[in-house]
């Protein structure tokens, strides 16, 4: 398979948030490649207005402009691919095995080290993906209102990683794996993989949190889509696309 995707990468001493400033670029015409880099964000964001925060070079806080050539259902796939990239990018740059947790967070202990946004924006004729990704590098990240659920690489592993090779290792995996979700087959072979690398795939008892339900039941696989299959304590199988997951202890309400 040909390589495709090219990052180039603009760096910032300090945005409001990597994933506005790629939105600003690709609505100014940037093409697909384009990756935002930023050594701090005043406005980071994280899903549903939530913030991300993002202290000046204790993380590593970047956004990319993709232009897929998908059809438009099946984007949330770009989250579970960017996933995917980060958990090889910890694994070549720090020896760290991380778990993925649907949808867009990587954990290590199940605590949060990695975060996902990814958005849609209009530009010219055509939507644009914006994809940020924001890790979790050295300790001073961890203020106290996030530290019982956050963790960091440096935590993680005890040694401080080096930013620039994890920059390096997650732009050539992020590279790598979308250019396979495009390619025949690309998104079923996404699917199988992401179920292969979280925990969170099938017969994890988990508790779904959406924004008018909470429910609890056992993973069941992913929907072509990305989408995640839930059997509940009935027995029935629920499709979430959109939501909050949290693992319960084995014993939790079987
Ligand atoms: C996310 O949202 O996890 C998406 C985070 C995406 C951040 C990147 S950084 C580069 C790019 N530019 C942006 O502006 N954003 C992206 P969500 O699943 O909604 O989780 C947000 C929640 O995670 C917050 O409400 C906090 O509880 C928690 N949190 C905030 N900052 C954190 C951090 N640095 N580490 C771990 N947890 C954090």
């Amino acid at each position: 398979m040909t390589a495709i995707f090219k990052p180039t990468i603009i760096r910032f001493d300090s945005v409001d948030s990597t994933n506005l400033e790629a939105m600003r670029q690709a609505k100014a015409g940037a093409q697909e490649g384009l990756c935002v880099l930023a050594r701090e964000q005043t406005e980071g964001r994280g899903r549903l207005d939530r913030s991300w925060h993002s202290p000046k070079d204790s993380g590593l806080y970047l956004s990319l402009i993709l232009r897929p050539r998908l059809e438009m259902n099946v984007w949330p796939l770009l989250t579970l691919t960017a996933a995917l990239a980060v958990a090889d990018a910890l694994r070549r740059a720090c020896a760290l095995n991380a778990d993925i947790k649907w949808p867009n967070d990587l954990v290590v202990n199940d605590r949060k080290l990695c975060g996902i946004l990814a958005e849609t924006v209009e530009t010219n004729s055509v939507p644009a993906a914006i994809l940020g990704i924001g890790i979790n590098l050295t300790n001073e990240v961890l203020s106290p209102d996030i530290s019982v659920t956050a963790t960091c690489v440096e935590t993680a592993t005890g040694v401080r990683p080096a930013a620039e090779l994890v920059l390096l290792e997650l732009t050539r995996a992020f590279g790598e794996r979308y250019d396979f979700l495009q390619s025949q087959g690309g998104a079923e072979h996404t699917i199988r993989e992401w179920c292969a690398n979280s925990s969170y795939g099938i017969g994890r008892r988990v508790r779904v949190s959406m924004s008018d339900e909470v429910f609890e039941g056992t993973t069941r696989g992913l929907e072509s889509d990305g989408a995640l299959r839930v059997e509940t304590n009935s027995g029935k199988i629920r499709i979430v696309r959109a939501g909050d997951v949290t693992a319960l202890r084995a014993t939790e309400n079987q």
